[in-house]
């Protein structure tokens, strides 16, 4: 058989051997098929495998908002994010004119930042396991929310002291398209389209990659409306920091 062939033909079963399962998921026998899109080594996309959760988790944002409300950090430099940021967990990521560091309390009440969600919690272990860092246990969730527009630049994700534990990224609402670039800022970057249900997790070699989001486009998702959120979970404490990859 040539490549292509042998190609097509793998596909094909994979197509029928996906369609079958999708079909068991939906009479409730068996949880739906993911397909992954490896991105690099140690980061790789599992699309829809956060749909069976997603009402769970909407749920759960939606009580974190009325906990902590979203808001637009001041960067140093000045001006603001254009995606309206809070936290759950021990732990808080927050920006303001001084810098960028993790905090217990919420600025904005002095409070400490509302629990992690059991069912956050429980994704991003299942997830991390699916792509291959087993024991994530995140001490910090960024939830980010998109109004049509609004983006996020290239950046490293490395305030954590420790960069052993992989990171869990959930989407939900709108799509956006996912900017993954290299170990410096310079290197070439993939636009990575990500929809509602997707989760993108990066660690190992990958943990300090460059990425970014493109400004989201105008629509309507059925139960966020014109937003887009997404769930960063982190471990940011530097002890415990005990996931390693398989
Ligand atoms: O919104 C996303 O998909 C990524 C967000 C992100 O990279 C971050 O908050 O550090
Ligand atoms: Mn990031």
């Amino acid at each position: 058989m040539t490549g292509a062939r042998y190609a097509a033909a793998v596909d094909t079963s994979r197509c029928r051997a996906d369609e079958t399962r999708n079909h068991q998921a939906l009479l409730g026998f068996v949880a739906p098929a993911t397909t992954r899109d490896e991105l690099a080594p140690g980061a790789v996309v599992l699309r829809g495998f956060a749909l069976a959760a997603a009402d769970d988790l909407i749920d759960a944002v939606e009580r974190v908002w009325a906990a902590a409300p979203p808001r637009h950090m001041s960067v140093p430099g000045g001006g603001t994010m254009s995606a309206a940021m809070t936290n759950c967990g021990a732990l808080g990521w927050v920006a303001d004119a001084s810098g960028y560091r993790y905090t217990a309390c919420d600025p904005a009440s002095g409070t400490p930042w509302p629990a992690l969600p059991d069912a956050f919690l429980r994704l991003a272990d299942d997830a991390a396991r699916a792509a291959g860092f087993d024991g994530f246990l995140p001490d910090a969730c960024l939830v980010n929310r998109y109004a049509p527009g609004a983006r996020m630049g290239l950046h490293r994700d490395a305030d954590e002291p420790d960069g052993r534990a992989p990171i869990v990224s959930v989407s939900l609402g709108l799509p956006a398209t996912f900017l993954w670039g290299g170990a410096t800022r310079r290197d070439p970057v993939v636009r990575v389209p990500l929809e509602h249900g997707d989760v993108l997790v990066f660690g190992g070699p990958s943990r300090r990659t460059y990425h970014g989001v493109a400004a989201v486009r105008e629509g309507v998702h059925p139960r966020l409306g014109a937003v887009r959120v997404n769930l960063t979970l982190r471990r940011a404490s530097a002890a415990d920091a005990q996931t390693m990859r398989r």
